[in-house]
């Protein structure tokens, strides 16, 4: 059997001649080093029908052809590389006089703004921040807190319950955080608690059935309701402006006594009278009061030696009356409109 290698030589080097990317240099390759379906395999396996004594000389031109293909296209694989590297490297190019694209910047929700703008003020005078799921239970939401049984605040008509048994909850207030707060840490006590809160409260422009209130907790020796009243006025007066003025009005809360509602000076009318505070000259922004001993009791803190006052305010409300909003309605509808204006 004659072999021109001669002839495959030329064949391989017209081959090579056609290479322009790594896939064509890949099939030259193949189709001559390929280990299962190459020449040179396929050249090796005629080596049997190779009359004996030819059989070495066959051996070493397979051998030489071998050599020489491998150093060629060794040689080549380098070049194409790098011609591939150029042609992508033109493709991928950027074209810096392009305009470049609007990608639109996102910005805090107000009512997020207004929660931390509280947050820091009250941070300022030494408190810290707690936190709690807004999912609860009954004992942390009610019975901790001093509710009758009967109180209607636990009615299906008011709460969420989300069990059965109406043992799970979403909290309507923040006051189960200072219940967890008293709980696990003791006294003495200074926190803030933001967070969610749910009711079943039909929507208008000032109720939502889902709002924000911060809870305030101070629990020591020898505090005061005028450690209270203090506080409020301090935080309205940074709030709003240095001449709000703070007044507590008598109110009911079963886990206060005593309780009060408290207002500021119309923000809009400096107290003289107007459509917003309904020409009352005030605005009541939050409820708050020193802590019921019932309530102390439940956690374990003995009412004779502790004495503390707690505060939750809306969050909402705050917003609304700092920015002007018609209708708390519009900080749950996500119009980019409105949420751009922050
Ligand atoms: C409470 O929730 C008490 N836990 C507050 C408290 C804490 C009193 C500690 C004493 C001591 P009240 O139900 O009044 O209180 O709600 C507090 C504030 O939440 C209100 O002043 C109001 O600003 C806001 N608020 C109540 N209901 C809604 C609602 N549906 N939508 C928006 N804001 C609301």
């Amino acid at each position: 059997m004659k072999v021109d290698f001669e002839k495959i030589f030329k064949e391989f080097e017209e081959d090579i001649s056609r290479i322009k990317d790594l896939k064509s240099f890949k099939e030259v390759k193949d189709k001559y080093l390929s280990k299962e379906k190459g020449l040179i395999t396929s050249l090796l396996k005629k080596i049997k029908e190779i009359p004996r004594e030819e059989k070495p000389q066959f051996g070493k031109n397979v051998n030489i052809l071998k050599g020489k293909i491998t150093g060629k296209l060794e040689e080549l694989k380098e070049k194409v590389e790098l011609l591939e590297l150029e042609s992508r490297a033109k493709e991928e190019s950027v074209d810096i006089t392009l305009p470049g694209l609007d990608l639109p910047v996102g910005s805090h929700h107000p009512i997020k703004i207004v929660e931390k703008e509280i947050c820091e003020i009250f941070e300022r005078m030494g408190y810290f921040i707690a936190e709690g799921p807004e999912i609860e239970t009954d004992f942390n939401n009610f019975e901790a807190l001093n509710f009758p049984d009967d109180h209607p605040a636990r009615d299906a008509q008011d709460t969420f319950f989300i069990s059965e048994d109406k043992y799970y909850l979403l909290r309507t207030h923040t006051s189960p955080v200072q219940i967890r707060t008293m709980k696990k840490y003791g006294t003495p006590i200074k926190i803030i608690a933001p967070g969610k809160v749910f009711r079943r409260d039909t929507p208008d422009p000032t109720h939502s059935p889902i709002f924000h209130q911060i809870e305030g907790l101070v629990v020591d020796k020898n505090i005061t309701m005028a450690d209270l009243k203090g506080t409020l006025e301090k935080f309205a007066r940074e709030c709003f402006s240095e001449d709000t003025r703070i007044r507590l009005r008598p109110s009911f809360f079963p886990f206060v006594e005593p309780g009060a509602e408290v207002d500021i000076s119309c923000i809009f009318c400096k107290g003289k009278g107007c459509r917003i505070c309904k020409n009352s000259g005030w605005i009541e922004i939050l409820g708050a009061g020193m802590v019921h001993p019932a309530v102390f009791e439940k956690c374990d803190i003995d009412p004779e030696t502790y004495s503390g006052f707690a505060f939750g305010l809306g969050v909402d409300r705050i917003a609304i009356l700092k920015y002007g909003i018609p209708d708390i309605r519009l900080f749950f509808e996500n119009d980019v409109r409105f949420l751009r204006q922050f």
